[in-house]
């Protein structure tokens, strides 16, 4: 059965935790990193010498980079939906998510770490406020790819928007300054209602 490592309040986790559950794959989850350690041990370092979360192994297939392992489940299980079979479309959707990992992670990244897991007295408020507004700026990005638009690739929903659902979600959870934009929490809206974003994704930040 396929396993997956890694624990459940990291946002690259719940791509794929929220992925599989999308396409009904059935799977054991092993919780790995930050406190549940793991990641270290040469076991795991053979499989991903970079000591992050996620890798899943498929089968003696060993995979890491959460976007890869999205792109690789949606490609073995869901050609036509989740990983669209037109080409534009595919291109689309893979834009979108080298998107959030290029120009929007860097920017929200630290405002996370700053507001979820650093104490309140060794916070940076001008730096936060600074990232904030570089997050606000891609978003503005979007907001205007959406116009029109139901999901980031067009009508449909597919893998672009689950990279880019789990950082919307932490945008909207982050104790910050937004500014209005109607298009992207419409966007949101849409996501929340799907029953597996609500159980991998709608959870406390921690
Ligand atoms: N680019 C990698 C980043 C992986 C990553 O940085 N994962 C974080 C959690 S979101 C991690 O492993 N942190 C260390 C830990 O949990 O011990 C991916 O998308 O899989």
């Amino acid at each position: 059965m396929l396993k997956v490592w890694g624990r459940v309040n990291s946002i690259n986790v719940q791509k794929v935790l929220w992925t599989l559950d999308e396409l009904q794959v059935a799977h054991e989850r092993v919780d790995a990193g930050m406190a549940f350690g793991i990641v270290n041990e040469p076991f795991y370092t053979k499989m991903n010498p970079n000591s992050r979360v996620p890798t899943i192994d498929d089968d003696g297939f060993v995979l890491w980079e959460s976007n890869a392992i999205v792109r690789y489940l949606a490609a073995k299980h869901a050609p036509g939906t989740l990983w669209p079979t037109d080409l534009k479309v595919r291109a689309d959707a893979d834009r979108w998510m080298d998107w959030i990992s290029n120009h929007v992670s860097p920017a929200i990244g630290p405002v996370f770490w700053a507001l979820v897991r650093t104490p309140a007295d060794k916070r940076n408020p001008a730096q936060i406020e600074a990232d904030a507004e570089k997050t606000a700026q891609q978003f503005q990005i979007l907001e205007q790819s959406l116009a029109g638009r139901t999901y980031v690739a067009g009508d449909e929903f597919s893998m672009g928007d689950i990279v880019v659902g789990v950082t919307v979600y932490r945008w909207y959870a982050l104790d910050v300054k937004r500014p209005r934009l109607a298009n992207l929490e419409a966007y949101h809206a849409r996501l929340r209602e799907r029953p597996a974003f609500q159980r991998h994704v709608m959870l406390p930040l921690t």
